[in-house]
């Protein structure tokens, strides 16, 4: 075993791994309580420095819980443009992970003989948490080790995960994506931001935002923004960590799945409010309408917004670039339905995780992807960011072109491309609706939501649910998808998919329909039919109250 192995394991006994646990690199990295990731951060730091060999450029890890409770924590592993870790070495970082400590130099050998790296080059890494107590103990372990195989590293205390996305990819494009420093990304951001703000007055448009925290990073890095936007935009940042906790009754996955406004807000009926996750990698806009009801303008909305705006620019440049949308099943129906019918967007569906959808946006010129619950960015392929930019300074075009492609080209600098990013959705967003002239109320007509019901239901093993095309149709257990399909033709509008979950030990039952009343009926009839075919452990789901 060569000199740096029997290091790492020498390494180990200072992070021992704790018993009886397995851990999994899951869709978003590993996570759990932060009392038990010790020597899984070690590890990391392991890994960390072999992806970099293996990729010979600096790789990423950042460390989060993002919507997560503020007792737990995770880490995962950023590639070198900024995309998420390579598939194939999420069973590498589960395999080293849960290794004995005295079998981590094993471990660590058939990774390298797996992927043949040269254990003699240098490795370079950069590291980011989130504001969580347990970030910087957590961050010694990874950076121990990093340290004992000898890897580089830049350890950015408290970032956004976005903003550490950004920072890896502008380092390995030698500057080319923009300036590797967290100021340069306030200034690329703020620099086009500025420069698409048309002047002149505007009816509805009110150039003045309410900013849920989630009491994260988001609120600490917004704050920081806002001193490059020279007063065009006034934020008010709430839930900033002062006093709450992180994600506690706050934050944009409290806000889509409770259907309501957080805590520790005052708000006035259509004032736009913004509300970011735990580590400012997802958003969502509502607002309450003159009646006080609340409205939410989730990721749906979001894509749909965007692939509106840069679909008319597209046209406006001449240019011959298509346009799509990607979402995942729990896209609403009627998002759906107008991007494809009304707007003419091609939609593709993939399965949910960020990375199944960065794939399959890839597949466009333009891919502007979103979850329904608020992650999302958009993706230009080289040709079309290329063709953008020649047409922006092609004199001989008719003004009117030249200007599209202007604008376009300022949107690419706008658009975080490596990631979702909440910052730069959020300036995006606003963007949009100041060049439309729109209050919150005008972009939400755009369509109307289905009602739709989430709910999940523990099972002996989740696993004994299968799917297939992006998770819409059961092909496991035997005879749950006609039992589904049978109950779905009952209700107006009616869909509905069951899935395991990839974060938590459930399986998860999505539905909708023409009445709130029939999308709770509808989830709960195949909650029972998932409980009964799939192997339900508790008792048997009740149905919704009626009162
Ligand atoms: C993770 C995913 C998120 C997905 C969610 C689904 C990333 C970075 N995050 O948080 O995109 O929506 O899992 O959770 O990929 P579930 O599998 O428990 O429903
Ligand atoms: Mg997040």
């Amino acid at each position: 075993m060569s000199d740096i192995l029997v290091e790492a394991v020498k390494g180990a006994a200072a992070h021992p791994r704790p018993e009886g646990i397995k851990f999994a690199y899951g869709t978003a990295g590993f996570r759990d309580k932060a009392t038990i990731l010790d020597s899984v951060m070690y590890r990391m730091g392991l890994l960390a420095a072999l992806r970099s060999k293996a990729k010979k450029a600096t790789v990423a890890a950042m460390i989060t819980a993002s919507h997560n409770p503020e007792p737990d924590n995770g880490v995962k592993l950023v590639d070198p443009m900024g995309e998420m870790l390579e598939a194939a070495w999420e069973k590498h970082a589960t395999d080293l992970a849960n290794a004995k400590d005295e079998d981590i130099g094993s471990a660590l050998q058939r990774i390298i003989d797996a992927v043949d790296i040269d254990i003699s080059l240098p490795a370079d890494v950069f590291v980011a948490r989130d504001t969580r107590p347990s970030g910087p103990p957590l961050t010694q372990a990874l950076l121990d080790g990093l340290k004992v195989m000898g890897s580089t590293f830049t350890d950015f205390g408290i970032l956004t995960t976005p903003q550490l996305h950004y920072l890896v990819r502008c380092h390995n494009s030698k500057g080319a994506y923009g300036e590797p420093t967290e100021d340069g990304y306030y200034k690329k951001l703020a620099e086009a931001f500025l420069k698409l703000r048309e002047g002149g007055t505007k009816k509805k448009y009110v150039p003045d935002v309410i900013l849920d925290g989630a009491n994260g990073v988001g609120a600490l890095k917004t704050r920081k923004l806002q001193a490059h936007l020279n007063d065009t935009l006034k934020i008010t940042v709430c839930n900033d960590g002062s006093s709450g906790k992180l994600n506690e009754k706050c934050g944009a996955d409290f806000v889509k799945v409770q259907q309501m406004p957080p805590a520790g807000m005052d708000i006035q009926p259509g004032q736009r409010c913004v509300s970011f996750d735990g580590d400012a990698d997802r958003v969502v806009f509502f607002y309450l309408n003159k009646d006080g009801v609340f409205n939410l303008l989730d990721g749906d909305k979001i894509s749909t917004l965007i692939a509106g705006y840069l679909g008319e620019l597209v046209s406006a440049s001449g240019l011959q670039l298509n346009i799509g949308v990607v979402q995942t099943a729990y896209a609403n129906g009627s998002s759906t339905r107008y991007l494809e019918d009304v707007m003419k967007v091609p939609v593709s569906c993939a399965k949910t995780g960020v990375k199944h959808l960065h794939h399959k946006a890839l597949e466009f010129d333009v891919g502007v992807y979103f979850e329904a619950n608020g992650h999302g960015t958009v993706l230009f392929s080289d040709q079309a960011e290329q063709k953008i930019k020649a047409a922006s300074q092609d004199d001989s075009l008719e003004c009117s072109r030249r200007e599209a492609a202007t604008r376009l080209t300022l949107m690419m600098d706008l658009i975080n491309q490596t990631v979702g990013d909440a910052i730069s959705d959020f300036l995006v967003v606003e963007t949009i609706l100041s060049t439309r002239d729109w209050a919150a109320d005008d972009w939400n007509m755009q369509y109307r939501d289905l009602p739709s019901r989430l709910l999940k239901i523990k099972v002996k093993d989740r696993t004994a649910v299968q799917t297939t095309d992006a998770e819409r149709c059961a092909t496991a257990p035997a005879g749950l998808q006609e039992a589904i399909n049978k109950l779905v033709a009952k209700y107006q509008q009616g869909r509905s998919f069951v899935r395991p979950s990839g974060t938590e030990d459930v399986v998860r039952v999505f539905a909708e329909a023409d009445t709130q009343a029939n999308a709770d009926v509808l989830a709960h009839e195949v909650s029972v039919q998932v409980y009964q075919l799939a192997g339900g452990v508790g008792d048997q789901p009740q149905p919704p109250s009626t009162s």
